[in-house]
Parts: structure tokens; sequence; C-alpha cells
């Protein structure tokens, strides 16, 4: 077939920020106008969130009428990025948005791709590779040379977004190291997006508030609904990664869990409630319908018509990890003497102690599930399995992974009037120590007595 260049669609540049660094925003701006060619960029669009900050008021529109192709609107009640995003969508005049975070620094070259990409390919949702500018420095790392190891965006049961290297069969698909590369979900803060598609797809839930899920949202929304989403190796932009959330939550952090559950309420089908074991407090909400209301988005995905969840899974992520949809048992493992619960401690990935800490009844880390093999597995974002040995209790990668591979010794535990009895060492699991141990049983000590809660 013959392929003719098709010409480039000019593209609105969107920035939403809350109280972001003036140093920052700024080099965000510039680092846009020095590497976007004049007759692509149709405008920038900042977008202020409600920002407390002083500087980001009249100083920045001052400062910016000597840039006239930048301009701020202002969303006057702090709302969140979803909404801000909206509001600068709904006043661009580009033929696509390109959204960007406001501390990113775009490398040479990096919009052509995007908008290449879509010219071509209508319902494409593109990312560029995101690089790290350090967050002390912020020194830019400049990727080079170009073609190493590309990551992928994927997303764990508690809903978080996350990244993960290529599996083979994406590296086969790709026949060279232009291809884009398709990417179960995206980071969701850097891309560009057709605007008429933009609109078709369903912009954004806009109930969403304040920060969080509208990426897995748009991600798992733009495959089932017949888009794709992908990353552009050849394109490049840096991005300050933070170690934690700078931000205020006006309404507390409970409005993260509440974006989850609209999305998981209109995108997952029953996959919800392996999401909802993992986080009570989401749970609740999905039982007491404290999410408002979704049935908008509902009929959206009947209007377009869109795919089922598990064809999402089958399709588009099949190298998903998929939890028992009915375990045995499940929740927080209370221990009886200590009245406090088995926890898998801070970023435990395996290979760690387990503590014992205050029964908080949120899931996560206290989240555990007595599977159909007896494994006793922790599995949010890994499939990790309670692994005793003879001097210490820890969480190990699961022996078991599906057919042809067999439950290890180790991992198989017995529920025994309460005990956690492992039959292959004939000991019990207790929590008289700081940390769970193995110790012979002893059915009258409340220290070796569980509960699944
Ligand atoms: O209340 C808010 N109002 C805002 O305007 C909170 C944030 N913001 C702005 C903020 O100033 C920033 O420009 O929104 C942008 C994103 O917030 P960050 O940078 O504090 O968060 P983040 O980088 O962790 O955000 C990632 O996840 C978010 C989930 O809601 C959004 O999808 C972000 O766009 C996303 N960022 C990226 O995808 C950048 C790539 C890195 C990754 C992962
Ligand atoms: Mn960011």
């Amino acid at each position: 077939t013959f392929k003719r260049c098709p010409p480039l669609p000019t593209t609105s540049v969107i920035i939403v920020f809350h109280n972001e660094a003036w140093s920052t925003l700024l080099r965000t701006v510039y680092s846009v106008l020095h590497t976007s060619p004049a007759v692509l960029l149709k405008e920038i669009i900042l977008v202020d969130d409600a920002s407390v900050d002083d500087v980001l008021k009249d100083e920045l529109d001052e400062y910016l009428k000597r840039l006239p192709i930048v301009r701020v609107v202002r969303q006057r009640e702090r709302k969140g990025l979803i909404t801000a995003r909206l509001l600068g969508a709904s006043v661009a005049t580009g033929d696509t948005l390109t959204f960007l975070d406001a501390h990113c620094e775009c490398f040479n070259g990096w919009l052509e791709p995007l908008l290449a990409r879509i010219a071509e390919n209508y319902t494409a949702v593109v990312s560029p590779d995101i690089t790290t500018i350090d967050l002390n420095t912020f020194e830019f790392m400049k990727p080079s040379p170009y073609g190493q190891n590309h990551n992928r965006g994927n997303f764990d049961w508690g809903l978080s977004f996350g990244w993960e290297s290529l599996p083979d069969q994406e590296k086969r698909r790709r026949r060279d190291e232009t291809y884009p590369i398709r990417t179960p979900t995206f980071a969701g803060g850097l891309f560009s997006i057709s605007k008429e598609y933009f609109y078709h797809i369903g912009s954004y839930d806009e109930e969403m508030e304040i920060w969080g899920g509208e990426n897995i949202e748009m991600s798992f929304r733009v495959w089932q609904c017949g888009g794709q989403l992908e990353i552009l190796p050849c394109s490049i932009v840096g991005h300050v990664f933070r170690t934690k959330s700078p931000h205020t939550f006006p309404k507390g952090t409970q409005v993260i869990a509440r974006n989850q559950v609209r999305l998981a309420e209109v995108w997952m089908d029953n996959y919800k409630e392996i999401f909802y074991r993992r986080n009570q407090q989401a749970a609740q909400m999905a039982k007491d319908r404290a999410f408002g209301d979704v049935s908008r988005r509902v009929e959206l995905r009947d209007r377009l018509q869109c795919k089922s969840f598990s064809w999402y899974l089958k399709n588009v992520y099949p190298e998903v990890f998929m939890p028992d949809l009915n375990p045995l048992h499940f929740g927080s493992v209370k221990n009886v003497g200590k009245d406090s619960c088995l926890d898998a401690g801070e970023n435990n990935e395996g290979g760690k102690q387990l503590i014992m800490y205050p029964c908080h009844g949120l899931g996560g880390n206290q989240y555990f599930e007595y599977s159909t093999h007896h494994e006793v597995r922790h599995n949010i974002q890994k499939e990790l399995c309670l692994h005793g040995t003879e001097g210490t209790v820890k969480l190990e990668d699961c022996q078991y992974k599906g057919k042809s591979t067999s439950v290890a010794a180790e991992q198989k535990w017995e529920l025994r009037d309460k005990q956690l009895f492992l039959p292959g060492l004939d000991m019990c699991l207790s929590a008289r120590h700081e940390h769970p141990t193995l110790t012979t049983c002893n059915p009258s000590d409340r220290y070796q007595l569980w509960l699944f809660v």
C-alpha cells in the first residue's frame, strides 16, 4: 500500500495547574514555545485551578502579555484537574488537544509524531515517552540513545496506575523503534487527541473531583469504545515525578476512591468486585451508592456500544494477573490474641517479613485472600503469598501460577479451627512476636487464632 504524508493538524496545548511554582510553570510554557512549529501551535491555554499563590494571578497575567499565544483561564473554585482540563478544552481552537502537566519540558521534535499519528488514525490517543526531570536538581534526563527499553502503562486491582516493561508479544509486534507502543493504560497527564474525538469518546467524567482515577477511566473507555491508546517513542517529554502529593484535598482524600468507584461502576462490569474487596472505603461507597449519579456515563457506554471489560482484559491486557473471582475467604486477617491484623508492611513487594498492625478495615496492606488452592494471598499489585519457613514468615511470589504449576509446601495453609496450619512443616502461624512467625501448634494459644473479617 502507498502511504501518503498526511497534513498535520494544529494543536492547542492545555496546561492545568494548582499552585505550581512560577519557574516550573514557565519552563513548561517556554519549552513548548521553543520546540513547537508555529504553524502547528494554535495556542497554549493555562488553566488555573483556583491557585492561592498571588504571583499566579495578576503578575502572571501581566507577564503573559508578552506572549500573546498564551492565555489563562481560571476555575474560580478548586475543583481539580479533571474539570480544569474540560474548561481548557472548551475554549481551545486547535484541531487537536495536547495536555501537559505544569512541570514538564518538551524535547526537540516531541510534537510532530503525536500529530502525525492522529492524522493517520483519528481514534489514536497518543502519549509521548515520558522521561524524568530530577526532583531535586531539575535536570532533564536526556534519553540517549533512542531505543532503549520502553515501558507501558498498566493498572493494579486497587486501580492504581503503574509502569511495566513491554511483554514479548508487544516487542515482536513492533517492527522498528518508531512503532507506536500499544498500552493498556496511560499515565494521563501528557497526551494528544483529536478534539472532535475527545468529545465523541466522552471527554471526561465531569463529576470526578480533584485528582486521580480519570486516567484509568479514560484508558478503559478509549479501548472499550473502539479507540487505541499508544505511547510514541519518537516523542519525548520530561516530567517532574514527585515522591508525594503536594495537593490539599478540600473534601478529603476519599474523593480518589469516589472517582475510582465511578469508573468501576461504569466500565468494569463484575470485575469491579475484585477492586472493592481490596478497597473497603470504595466498597462502602458503592454499597451506599454514595458516588453520585453515573447514569450519563452508562448512557455514553451504551450509545457508543462499547465492549465489555472482559473483552478489554482478553484483547488489550492479556498479561494481567487475574485474582480468584471467588476466593474462599477474603478481607483482613485478625489475630484473636493480639487484637490486631496481619499487615504486609510498607512497600513489601515480596522478600520481607510481615508486621502486626492495628486493624484499619481499609483493605490495602491488610488485604488477604484465602484462595481455592489454600494459599494466603496478598494480591493488589503483585501475586504475593504468605510463605512460611522454620525461621521466618515472609511474603514471597506465589509459586502456583495456574495450570502446570503447583502450590509450594511453604505456601499451602490449612484453616483449622481458626489456626493457620502449615502441614508441610507441621507448624502454625503465631502473632506472639513483633513479626508473625511459625511455631509449634497449640490450639489454646490465642496468638495462633486468626479470623478473616
Ligand atoms: O487539584 C488539582 N488541580 C490541578 O490543577 C491537582 C492537580 N492539578 C494539576 C497539577 O498542577 C498538575 O499540573 O494537575 C496536574 C497533575 O497533577 P500532579 O502533577 O500533582 O500529579 P501526577 O503527576 O502524579 O499526576 C498523574 O496522575 C493524575 C491523576 O489524576 C493525572 O492524570 C496527571 O495528569 C498524571 N500525570 C502524568 O501523567 C504525568 C506523567 C507521569 C506519571 C505517572
Ligand atoms: Mn505531574
